[in-house]
């Protein structure tokens, strides 16, 4: 054991670099130093070694530093502590009352059931607060998690609770280009600045920024990160070879809050990098080619995580060029993959993006569970089949994708989409947390029956887990509108534990990104921010597409409303508006026959336009403007009552907004008010839009007289 490495307030231990969240540039996020405040202001025992042992310590010693406490490392025995953060294997535990404090909890939580690597328990003895971990991992989430309990961390009534994260891998995929892509950007569908690892074709090197991102998502739970875009292009291919060591130097910044660096590669790396003729997946040369590239990538980042593939899709390459399958294409790269541990996530996104309108046989929503289903079982272990949360893509409002539960034999992960594509590109206040709920509440055999969220967690943690599409930048405020923050907060705590109540995790979000302790009238900003931000996402619904028909928004950069943008193109969304009805007709008995792909509950539910949901009759029915929806109105009423809500309800998140003025920082009160503006202007214009279009389509008046044009 080391000698006693005792710091008191004057000597702070430092393991790290001091990071920009402690600079005015870039804004904190949930991080403050105030949310540190309860910390900081204790006597802290932190026992154990290792690197992220010493993140710990670092993050420990400087709130201690600030805030007045004290910090001693492993083996100060007997030292009077508020606080002791223990590793269980680290030796004898540090004095009584830690032992005290473990045989307490273990008894109280019934067993001393394995904490893993990533687990925690933390329990109360006398005035003694015990964090106590299998390995260093449990540590570092386990002293995030008394940040955000502050001072009920030490409340001597605590009864003692066990922490593991639901699901091994809880990852975010940036989108990020290396180069600039002409159309997308430097980020593909990026609303929050330039990339954080990438800028104009070269490694930014601001690599104090990127381990700022880590602490942040270590923090949420995040512990997995793809650093380049799903578009792998080639600049973005070469990561895997030649730029690997700007990977590597990114994986080294991010280590010290536990999370993994993964890499999205081209199917066609041999033919582009290794100038081979084919990327058959049968070749022995290709696969050859695949194992030597990955050894390379394990020899220089030994913890790397794996690759991310979007193949034959979207004019990505794929296994489909040389007539094979979707299990052979996954499976080359798992093979490569598996002896260091690595893991493939292959996306279900596949679909025909060159469909003929005309063509009324061809459903795009049908096409990932036609695709993959029949593969079920083929998949080798390390591979995981990332599947979209709906059957198209990341619209306001779709159904969950039937694929979800239909391949009970390969790990599937949920993907959600943080950055907001479709739900008001961080202009728009769109808390997605009730939205992620709900499907992941969802039970596709029926009411009662396993959830979405059971699914991705799979048996004692074997599913695919939850994965993401990061919403963040080189934006001061991460993510353009500082309130998106929330979003990918709960995105990493809904990772951890999908069970988790979504408005309570924007509660926790609220304490720490605006402490108490640092803002006046804490409890009126706390009402207020849940009075704009708990609906939004239902706010947002009402004002765009209605009832679940979804993609009526401007072509190519998908922001603002274009009722027939998509009507006639190749991308296989359409609404088939007409002037005696809306909406696609999904159904088995006259239409694409996409509900039969759900279990026999559902697949009855959504069949009949008598059954079905009304947030998704759209989706499923063409029916007239006429039909009555179980909430009594018809369908044209609705959309005009929806539309006008929606926009009034912008303008009062607005005013609600401006009552805050003068209570929270400047800068965030400034940002918000502005992409306010804009959120009641574009809201405006969807409700104009889609109003108008409809009564010139249906000739029915609103009911209640209000403005159309
Ligand atoms: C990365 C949608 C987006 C594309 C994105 C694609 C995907 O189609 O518009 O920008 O490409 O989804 O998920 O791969």
């Amino acid at each position: 054991m080391n000698a006693d490495r005792s710091v008191d307030v004057e000597h702070p231990v430092f393991v790290g670099e001091p990071t920009q969240t402690h600079e005015p540039r870039v804004h904190a996020a949930w991080l403050p130093p105030e949310a540190f405040r309860s910390l900081g202001a204790r006597r802290v025992l932190v026992h154990g070694e290792g690197l992220l042992v010493d993140t710990v310590l670092d993050e420990v010693s400087r709130a201690c530093a600030r805030y007045g406490g004290r910090v001693w490392h492993s083996p100060s025995w007997n030292v009077d502590v508020d606080l002791v953060l223990a590793l269980r294997a680290a030796g004898e535990l540090p004095n009584p009352a830690v032992e005290a404090a473990r045989s307490a909890g273990e008894a109280a939580l019934g067993d001393g059931e394995p904490l893993g690597d990533e687990g925690f328990l933390l329990a109360r003895d006398g005035d003694v607060t015990v964090v106590l971990a299998d390995a260093p991992g449990g540590l570092l989430y386990g002293l995030f998690h008394v940040v955000r309990l502050c001072a009920a961390a030490f409340d001597p009534t605590r009864p003692p609770e066990r922490h593991r994260p639901a699901s091994r891998r809880r990852m975010l995929n940036h989108w990020d280009n290396v180069a600039v892509h002409p159309v997308m950007g430097q980020v593909e569908r990026g609303y929050a600045g330039g990339s954080i690892f990438w800028r104009d074709g070269c490694a930014r090197g601001d690599l104090a920024r990127v381990r700022a991102y880590g602490r942040l998502l270590a923090a949420s739970g995040v512990n997995a990160i793809s650093v380049n875009n799903v578009n792998v292009a080639r600049t973005e291919a070469l990561l895997l070879t030649d730029r690997l060591g700007d990977v590597a130097d990114i994986a080294d910044v991010l280590r010290p809050y536990g999370i993994r660096v993964h890499l999205s590669v081209s199917f066609a790396a041999p033919v582009l990098l290794g100038g081979l003729p084919t990327a058959d997946p049968h070749d022995e040369a290709v696969r050859d080619w695949w194992a030597a590239a990955t050894r390379r990538v394990y020899d220089r980042i030994g913890d790397f995580g794996g690759y991310l593939v979007k193949a034959d899709s979207e004019g990505q390459p794929g296994p489909f060029t040389y007539g094979r399958d979707h299990a052979d294409g996954a499976n080359l790269l798992a093979e490569a993959l598996a002896p260091h541990g690595g893991v493939v996530h292959w996306r279900a996104f596949v679909y025909d993006h060159h469909q003929d309108w005309r063509d009324r046989s061809t459903d795009r929503a049908r096409a990932a569970y036609d695709h993959f289903t029949p593969l079920d079982g083929k998949f080798r272990t390390n591979v995981v089949l990332q599947v979209k949360y709906g059957p198209v893509d990341f619209q306001t409002r779709e159904p969950v994708s039937p694929v979800l539960a239909a391949m009970p034999a390969t790990r599937v992960a949920l993907e959600v989409q943080v950055t907001q594509e479709y739900t008001g590109q961080q202009r728009h206040i769109c808390h997605l947390g009730p939205w992620w709920g709900e499907v992941l509440r969802f039970a596709p055999w029926g009411p009662g029956g396993r959830t979405i969220a059971e699914m991705a967690v799979g048996e004692a943690g074997s599913g695919g887990g939850l994965v993401a599409v990061a919403n963040t930048g080189d934006d001061p405020f991460w993510t353009g509108h500082p309130l998106a923050q929330a979003n990918l907060y709960t995105f990493g705590r809904l990772a951890w534990d999908p069970r988790l109540d979504p408005t309570a995790v924007l509660d926790e979000w609220m304490t720490l990104t605006f402490p108490p302790s640092a803002t006046a009238e804490p409890e009126l900003v706390r009402r207020t921010l849940h009075e704009i931000m708990d609906d939004s996402w239902r706010t947002y619904e009402r004002y765009t597409a209605p009832l679940g028909v979804g993609f009526m928004v401007h072509p190519g950069d998908h922001y603002g409303p274009d009722v027939d943008g998509y009507e006639y193109s190749r991308w296989g969304t359409y609404h088939f508006a007409d002037r005696d009805g809306v909406g696609v007709d999904r159904s088995r008995a006259s239409g694409t026959g996409f509900a039969g792909q759900y279990p026999p509950y559902w697949a009855q539910v959504y069949e009949s336009p008598r059954t079905c949901p009304d947030e998704l009759l759209l989706f499923f029915h063409h029916v007239p403007y006429s039909h009555v929806l179980h909430n009594g109105s018809t369908v044209i009423q609705h959309i005009y009552d929806t539309h006008f809500a929606g926009v009034e309800e912008t303008e009062t998140m607005r005013r609600r907004w401006r009552t805050l003025n003068g209570m929270i920082d400047p800068t965030v009160y400034e940002r918000v008010a502005e992409r306010l503006d804009e959120q009641v202007r574009c809201a405006t214009e969807w409700r104009d839009q889609v109003n108008t279009y409809f009564f010139r389509k249906s000739g029915v008046p609103d009911a209640r007289g209000r403005r159309i044009y």
